[in-house]
């Protein structure tokens, strides 16, 4: 059932690093045209890092490894395209509609087509308020099933950090903080909790990734990349806004698989733009990492 394109299978094929990119960051995430220009430079990236770009979607109801530029301007400029979780994925397959997916998702896609190393923005995990709500990301449980490397930003604090992370712990899921002690907080390099584990190179991450498989360990492993020094919002500028967001979310009693891109949008309108060019530069950061992960990775 799943497209990949010639690229991407010979490259898996011939052993070659593959880094698999999401789309719900493209059509959910970013405004147009910002998130196409992101999606671009990204995959240019991964190739510049010496490993293949793999972004993953549903088009016309397939699943689809490997997007064209054509494939990427529709993902970030029609509104038909539908975020697509784990829930989501038999939904628009049977109706051949078209799909963005998320980590969940994409990692799903990914490890079937034989993708191990992922890059991405932002992780989603346990909402502040899940203890009435009960909104925790269908990312938490994919990760602890699924086995692929995720390399992001750490998690915003749109999202519980705290119980995000005790959650992964619950589900066996290595978080590692990458060159840092603490977990980083996507928008900002400080989180006020610490990482549960510590990696300083690719080769590390590679080595700590064979061996929770080896060992019959399914399920996924965190990269918590920090956002560089010279593109950090401060966690108390950032904080004040994301208060502001999630108090507005509330008044318009926006909830479910809405919540996270409403607040991604409205972070952005009250930034005035400033955390969407976090936001790409934190990205960027992931996939130059993501590409030496999957080198790495390849090189095993
Ligand atoms: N965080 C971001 N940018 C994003 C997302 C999260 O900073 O684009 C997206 C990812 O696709 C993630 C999804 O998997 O939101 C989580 O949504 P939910 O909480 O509905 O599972
Ligand atoms: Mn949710």
């Amino acid at each position: 059932m799943l497209t990949v394109t010639d690229e991407v299978r010979d490259a898996l094929a011939s052993g070659q690093p593959v880094v698999a990119l999401e789309s719900t960051i493209i059509s959910h995430g970013m405004p147009y045209p910002q998130n196409v220009e992101m999606a671009r430079t990204v995959e240019g990236i991964v190739r510049d890092g010496g490993a293949v770009p793999a972004t993953i979607a549903v088009l016309h109801g397939r699943p689809t490894i490997g997007l064209s530029a054509d494939d990427l301007e529709l993902l970030a400029s029609d509104a038909s395209v539908m975020k697509v979780s784990i829930r989501d994925l038999p939904y628009v397959v049977s109706r051949g509609l078209h799909g963005a997916t998320t980590v969940a998702s994409t990692m799903r896609l990914a490890a079937l087509a034989g993708i191990r190393v992922f890059v991405t923005g932002g992780l989603g995990g346990v909402h502040r308020g899940a203890e009435t709500s009960y909104d925790v990301s269908a990312d938490l449980t994919e990760l602890a099933t699924t086995s692929v490397a995720v390399v992001c930003a750490g998690v915003k604090s749109i999202l519980d950090i705290g119980l995000t992370l005790e959650k992964l712990e619950t589900l066996g899921v290595p978080v590692l903080g990458y060159g840092t002690d603490e977990f980083p907080s996507f928008y900002s390099r400080s989180s006020g909790f610490a990482a549960p584990m510590r990696v300083d190179s690719p080769a590390e991450v590679a080595a700590l990734v064979r061996a929770k498989w080896d060992l019959g360990l399914a399920g996924g492993v965190v990269v918590a990349n920090p956002i560089p020094a010279e593109s950090e919002i401060p966690a108390e500028e950032i904080g004040v806004i994301i208060e502001q967001a999630l108090a507005d979310m509330d008044r318009l009693g926006i909830t479910g698989k809405d919540a996270t891109p409403y607040l991604l949008g409205r972070i952005v309108e009250i930034s005035g733009g400033a955390s969407l060019t976090a936001n790409i530069a934190l990205v960027e950061h992931n996939a130059r990492l993501g590409a030496a992960i999957a080198r790495e990775h390849a090189a095993r």
